[in-house]
């Protein structure tokens, strides 16, 4: 097809497959009425697809998922880790119910771990690989998806995670051998692709989709693949999936590269024998002439229209490069399509259904209906220039009219961070702020605290549906946010905790929440995106200047700090977590925007000085996402987002103790940065690891305070006390003991208060311990 998407969301315009798969999941449906829910979503899918413009045979893709695409795929070719047992029924193959166990565990097995899908906000399950994984077909949903849209009149171009990206993001099984890589299981699940292509082409699939995202990344050093490594798998991958011919035993091939140019790699893919090969073109660079010379006998799918955010496409620009790869093309011998550079399921449905927002604001978007648009205009100009010149020339109006709209270039927001010196970025050193705050805090050593939020129960979730919809009053919704604050603070209180939070429940999400209180922001009413499985965020749009018009927490935490005389900790999220977790203006250099978003922070920490909180956490936990997928590329990211986060925080006063909070255990790789935050204490996730960050911030030399979480939030689990104290033991081993502080490892949010209390009561008699052997040793 001359025009295609990568993919397109698939939880459904109202998010019909959340509510399908969640009443399969409480037993409130049966198999049969999700699996109708589904196809639903699915013919619905293609029709749409078919009627914004995606006409031709192989254009609309395949991409629907009940959960995830990677799950997908380690379910096709009957991945499943020997600690399930057997899943498979008689006949070899993995229903739904065992696809469903993956993803969410049982009574005796955690499901498969879950972790961001490369610089993304959404995360895929990590498939486990041993030497003794054994591979078979063990579910043709991709065929039978095919011949469902087939039936139906469209014949969509099958998706899979392609053979290279699937074993590179898989992790080794726990049986593993040491130092085993998942990538020399290849030759053995390469027969298991080529069977499932060879029932495709039988279905009538005249085009797959195989995804080779991996391609487009740098390895991690330690246990990563080099480069070399991956050029000779796509090499020997592609050769085994190129051997039958087209129709013979095979659809054609489309390679899609998403989220980055292809590097090194472009001269090991166009030496492949796939007809077509998908580049991201709008982050990465159009490979040079000598490259593209190498795609002679393919399709370049040229990625012009960015699939991961969403300002409306410079339809010109994109046009003048067309004109460049058509020329190479008829030059060297290949041909050009035009796509989206990653799939679409990273944006909303429809901009049309933001009817709130301003007329002018939503001319300048496009959510994943207006990219489709936007492609088949580009592959209209490709046939016929003329075809599409009223389209191109609506676009640059309307890119012209953001450039010049008031409120995205404000005057006073410019000259503020325009003033920024080096001094604004730094605090005194940490030995004469450490002193400062001992004699304002008098804490205990290894004192106690939470990451923030604690449980959102239905009353409070309630409370603001009531709000929005007009039934309560603004005046009875924060009496009610009020008694939930005390509640959560009495209880703290009782349990006997150090540093004290009030609870958040005045917060839908961490991000969102700012977005409504900041100016420069806008957010949306159905504009909900995949986050994992059936679990969605509604990303905020950052268009403007920011800045800050009123105190935003200010009250809520002046409120609880008079509950008690414990310390409170006010509770902000940090400028890199804001833009990673928005759609974020793509007009000037996410550096810029970062300080201006950090100025509100620091304003707002001002602000919670002076009504009294002496405790201040500015939660990063996206520091590690945004992180660039080229080495090249991560020095100056690491270096505008660490500053941005000082900007927000080196306001504070030496007294005022500056806390942060990252998710994410995996964060040996940005050690250094989260050194370079310079908080005064960080929490960080550890439980599920058992603690192996102590020997990361042992060998680093971590020098101020630090919690590695002590119990896993993400499991309704109990932990115990005496399991606790073990891992305390294990971290003062590893930490000076006046550095710990005791933590879980996350927020509380989604947990219920049941076990949260008793959760809490252990890790506090756990501290008490702790604190006691640490006296007795001096
Ligand atoms: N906020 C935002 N992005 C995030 C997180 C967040 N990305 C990473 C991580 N946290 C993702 N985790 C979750 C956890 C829970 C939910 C979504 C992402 C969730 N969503 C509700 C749902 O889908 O039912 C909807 C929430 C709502 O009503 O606002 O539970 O914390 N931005
Ligand atoms: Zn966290």
């Amino acid at each position: 097809p001359s025009a295609t998407i990568l993919g397109y969301p698939r939880i459904g315009r109202r998010r019909e497959l959340k509510k399908a798969v969640e009443a399969y999941w409480a037993g409130k449906s049966s198999a049969a009425e999700l699996q109708a829910a589904a196809e639903q979503i699915q013919l619905g899918t293609a029709a749409r697809l078919t009627e914004l413009g995606l006409t031709e045979p192989s254009a609309v893709p395949g991409t629907f998922s009940f959960y995830d695409q990677v799950l997908d795929t380690a379910v096709a070719l009957g991945a499943v880790p020997a600690r399930f047992g057997a899943l498979h029924d008689a006949d070899g193959r993995l229903g739904l119910d065992a696809y469903f166990t993956l993803a969410r565990g049982n009574a005796e097995q955690q499901p498969l771990e879950m972790t961001k899908w490369f610089d993304t906000n959404y995360h895929y399950l990590v498939p486990e690989v041993g030497p003794e994984t054994s591979f078979s077909l063990s579910s043709e949903r991709v065929v039978d998806e095919f011949a469902l849209a087939k039936a139906n009149g469209t014949v969509t171009r099958p998706y899979l995670v392609g053979p290279v990206t699937f074993l590179a993001l898989s992790k080794a099984s726990d049986d593993a051998p040491e130092g085993f890589s998942p990538l020399s299981r290849l030759e053995d699940v390469l027969p298991v692709y080529a069977e499932l292509l060879e029932r495709l082409a039988a279905a009538g699939a005249e085009w797959v989709q195989l995804d080779e995202p991996v391609l487009v990344a740098d390895g991690d050093d330690a246990a990563g693949t080099t480069s070399a490594q991956l050029s000779a798998a796509v090499e020997r991958a592609y050769a085994a999936l190129t051997a039958p011919a087209v129709g013979e035993g095979r659809p054609a091939i489309l390679l899609s590269a998403p989220y980055g140019g292809l590097g090194e790699q472009t001269a090991a893919v166009a030496a492949t024998g796939v007809e077509a090969v998908a580049l991201d073109l709008f982050k990465g660079a159009l490979p040079s002439a000598a490259e593209l010379a190498a795609f002679a006998g393919k399709t370049v799918v040229a990625g012009f229209v960015d699939g991961h955010n969403i300002w409306r496409n410079d339809l010109a620009a994109s046009a003048q490069k067309l004109d460049a790869l058509k020329a190479a093309g008829a030059e060297h011998g290949f041909a050009v399509a035009v796509a989206t550079s990653t799939s679409t399921f990273h944006v909303p449905h429809d901009v049309e259904e933001e009817t709130q927002l301003d007329a002018q604001l939503r001319s300048w978007l496009a959510f994943a209906d207006q990219k489709v648009r936007e492609v088949a205009v580009l592959a209209s100009y490709l046939a016929d220039p003329a075809s599409a010149a009223g389209a191109i020339e609506e676009a640059t109006r309307v890119i012209a009219s953001r450039a010049e709209a008031p409120d995205v270039r404000r005057p006073e927001v410019r000259e503020r961070t325009a003033a920024l010196t080096d001094a604004d970025f730094s605090r005194p050193a940490f030995v004469t702020r450490a002193a400062a705050q001992d004699a304002v805090l008098h804490l205990p050593p290894l004192p106690t605290t939470t990451i923030g939020s604690f449980p959102q129960t239905a009353e409070v979730r309630g409370a603001r549906a009531r709000l929005n919809k007009g039934a309560i009053d603004a005046a009875e919704y924060e009496k009610l946010m009020k008694d939930e604050i005390k509640r959560v603070v009495d209880l703290q209180e009782e349990l006997g905790f150090d540093v004290l939070v009030h609870g958040e429940p005045e917060r839908n999400d961490m991000v969102q929440y700012f977005a409504e209180n900041l100016d420069g922001f806008d957010v949306t009413v159905h504009g909900w995106v995949q986050s994992y499985g059936s679990r969605c965020t509604r990303p905020s749009i950052l268009w403007g200047d920011v800045s800050r018009p009123a105190p935003i927490t200010v009250p809520w935490a002046e409120y609880a700090q008079s509950l008690t005389d414990k310390p409170m900790k006010g509770m902000l999220t940090g400028p890199v977590t804001i833009l990673a977790w928005s759609f974020v203006r793509d007009d000037q250099p996410l550096a810029e925007t970062a300080n201006q978003v950090a100025l509100a922070l620091r304003d707002e920490i001002a602000d919670l000085e002076a009504a009294g909180i002496k405790v201040i956490q500015v939660d990063e936990p996206a520091l590690r996402e945004l992180l660039p997928l080229r080495k090249a590329d991560q020095p100056a990211y690491l270096d505008w987002s660490v500053k941005s986060f000082r900007l927000a925080t080196a306001g504070a006063q030496d007294s005022t103790q500056v806390h942060t909070h990252l998710c994410y255990s995996e964060f040996g790789v940005i050690i250094d940065a989260i050194d370079g935050l310079d908080a005064d204490v960080t929490s960080i996730e550890a439980a599920r690891s058992r603690m192996e960050v102590v020997n990361d911030l042992e060998a680093h030399g971590f020098g101020r305070g630090v919690g590695p979480g002590v119990y896993d939030i993400h499991s309704p689990r109990v932990p115990g006390q005496g399991e606790i104290e073990e891992l305390l033991k294990t971290a003062v081993e590893h930490v000076p003991a006046r550095q710990l502080w005791v933590n879980p490892d996350c927020g509380l949010k989604t947990r219920g208060y049941a076990e949260t209390e008793d959760s809490l009561r252990n890790l506090v008699g756990a501290a008490k311990t702790a604190r006691a052997h640490v006296a007795e040793d001096g």
